[in-house]
């Protein structure tokens, strides 16, 4: 299919979503989580109409662009339904998929801040807000700047930008242990990890945060990212890991690698993510997912390993979402459903 050749703008993002809808109104249909910060709606289309809900978004991480596409070539999977196992799974589950969780990020990066990682929300009044070092705006973008270069301590690969926006990094936002949060710099605006003003100050987590707690009986919700090509289960932060790792959320995730390897030979890690990953998150989403009753919840770190990271080239979207598409089907096959 043509349209996962290359990467695309928000505006085509949202005119295919719609034709996506209306071609198949038998099985789908289209919704909206909320609006993010600067009014754009977090769009999404409902699959099938079965009694289990699974949630699935991409592009909470603004510069993860691969995200939002694979979330696409889920939906596309399901929608032309070529696979003999899809009309089983629409008996079985609805499907609930926003492929651009923070809309306004991502509009800056296609507004030449490409590597922008949070939302567009700047944040006054908080220590650095109010420090001269941090003001002015960015050209329509509402969000403010830091003047100072801000030095990541941060164990992550950024590329070198010297300007960092005031606004919230989405996936530190979530209502779970967000006043727990140990992680360097989470409390500053300027830094790349900055939680917000309080839990749910952002729109963003806020509505979708409300959309899992309104659905009854989520089976399962994935969060995709990128990069370093990961299976993350709960908890972000150190501690027992949760009750139902070991005998369901670990094996789950071993599946869905096994399954995704068998296509292309590529490599994912898995496992807790506070012990997967070489660092502790607090009030990130699959954590959130869990507290409110979500069975198996995840966070997928796409490809590739660091070779282009957030960069990766268009021809690697269709293989990646190939890969992700045999995954998830590993996912659905093997979920506690009612
Ligand atoms: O730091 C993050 O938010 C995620 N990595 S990314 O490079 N895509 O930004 C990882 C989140 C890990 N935490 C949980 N899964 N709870
Ligand atoms: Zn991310």
């Amino acid at each position: 299919d043509d349209w996962f050749a290359t990467y695309h703008s928000y505006e085509d993002h949202t005119i295919w979503l719609d034709a996506q809808i209306k071609n198949r109104s038998d099985i789908a249909t289209g919704f909206s989580a909320g609006k993010s910060y600067e009014g754009r709606e977090q769009a999404g289309i409902k699959i099938g109409k079965g009694p289990n809900n699974v949630v699935l978004h991409g592009l909470q991480h603004a510069r993860e662009w691969i995200s939002g596409s694979v979330v696409e070539y889920l939906i596309h999977q399901l929608m032309t339904g070529t696979d003999a196992k899809v009309a089983k799974y629409l008996k079985k589950y609805t499907f609930h998929i926003i492929p651009i969780m923070n809309p306004d990020g991502f509009v800056m990066t296609q507004n030449g801040v490409r590597m922008h990682r949070k939302n567009a929300q700047p944040n006054p009044g908080n220590a650095d807000a109010s420090d001269t070092s941090c003001i002015g705006t960015d050209r329509k973008l509402t969000c403010v700047y830091c003047r100072r270069k801000y030095t990541p301590r941060l164990n992550t690969v950024l590329l070198t930008i010297s300007r960092f926006p005031l606004c919230t990094l989405v996936n530190r936002n979530w209502d779970i242990r967000w006043n727990a949060s140990t992680e360097a710099d989470a409390t500053d605006a300027c830094s790349e990890v900055y939680r917000g003003t309080r839990a749910f100050s952002a729109p963003e987590t806020a509505n979708i945060g409300k959309y899992l707690r309104d659905t009854p009986n989520v089976v399962s919700y994935i969060d995709f990212h990128a990069y370093s090509q990961m299976w993350l289960t709960p908890h972000g932060y150190a501690g027992p890991p949760p009750e139902s790792y070991k005998s369901y959320l670990k094996p789950l995730a071993a599946g869905a690698v096994a399954a995704l390897k068998k296509v292309y030979g590529t490599k994912f890690t898995y496992g807790e993510s506070y012990n997967t990953i070489n660092y502790e998150t607090f009030g990130a989403s699959d954590d959130y997912a869990l507290s409110v009753g979500v069975g198996a919840p995840f966070t997928v770190e796409l490809r590739d390993t660091g070779n282009f990271g957030f960069l990766l080239p268009a021809d690697q979207i269709l293989p990646s979402g190939k890969e992700m598409w045999e995954a998830f089907k590993y996912i659905l096959d093997n979920l506690k459903t009612k």
